[in-house]
Parts: C-alpha cells; structure tokens; sequence
C-alpha cells in the first residue's frame, strides 16, 4: 500500500497502520490496489483535499513532515454506498531519531557504554554511545584543607 513497511501487514479489515522511514526521506508514493473492479480510491495527506488514485498505479509523490504524515486511503465500492478509509501514520524520523535508531539508543538519557556520557551528549558531541570516550572536557578539582 505504501513504499515502505507497514505495521501490522495490510488487511481488508484493519484500517490503521503505522510506518516510519529516514529523515532524509522526503516524499513518498503510495499504491493500493482495490478489491473488486467497481471500486473508486482515493487519496489525501495530512488533511488535504483528496485526489483520485488509480488501482495499482503508484500515487504522485506526496511530500512528508518531519514527524507523523497521516496518509488516508478512501475507497468506494460501486454501489456507492459503501466507504471504507485506510489510516496510515506514516512517521519521518528526525536526525537525531535517525541516529538512536542505528545506535540503538532507546533513551537520550541513558548511558549505555557507562563512560560518564549520556547518550543524548554522544550525539552532540558525534560519539559512540557503546564505546566508552574519554570525556571531552576535563575537570580538575582542588581540595586544600587548610583553607576556611
Ligand atoms: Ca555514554
């Protein structure tokens, strides 16, 4: 139905799916293919105005947000009557999202080498969040217990 994976697999009669693709990916299409040759689909992206997909014909490239897309499919059966609209949310990671998913990162705050580093400042500082650094900055700490 989409260009990339859908979670769960695509069935008749589970309407909303959820997919997800790399921040560098900025469009994408869309084919669906309608069950019975009577059958209208249709297409619209986050809210739009819908336009007509042609059955097993990949849709123009719709044009993705950073974030979640939602992408719905409207069919029509030929009786008219019948309408059936298919959800995909469809989530264009951001960089840094990008960069927890190759590192598998689960949380900013985590520190999963130990080094002293959370994972989120691995990232800034362009590090491997499951190699231990040495930290880049150094602290030097006086204590002289003459004073005071
Ligand atoms: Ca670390």
């Amino acid at each position: 139905m989409c260009t990339g994976a859908l979670s769960p697999a695509f069935a008749p009669t589970t309407n909303a799916y959820t997919s997800s693709v790399g921040n560098s990916v900025t469009n994408t299409t869309v084919t669906a293919n309608a069950f019975s040759g009577g059958s209208t689909l249709q297409l619209r992206i986050n809210g739009g105005a819908y336009s007509p997909l042609t059955s097993g014909a990949a849709s123009a490239a719709l044009s993705l947000n950073v974030g979640d897309n939602t992408i719905d499919v409207l069919v029509t059966a030929a009786d008219l009557a019948t309408v059936n609209t298919y959800t995909i949310t469809l989530t264009r990671r951001t960089l840094l999202q990008d960069w927890q998913l190759a590192n598998n990162a689960a949380t900013l705050t985590g520190d999963d080498d130990g080094d002293g580093i959370p994972n989120l400042a691995e990232y800034a500082f362009n590090l491997n969040p499951h190699g231990r650094n040495p930290l880049p900055y150094s602290q030097t700490t006086a204590i002289n217990p003459g004073d005071g």
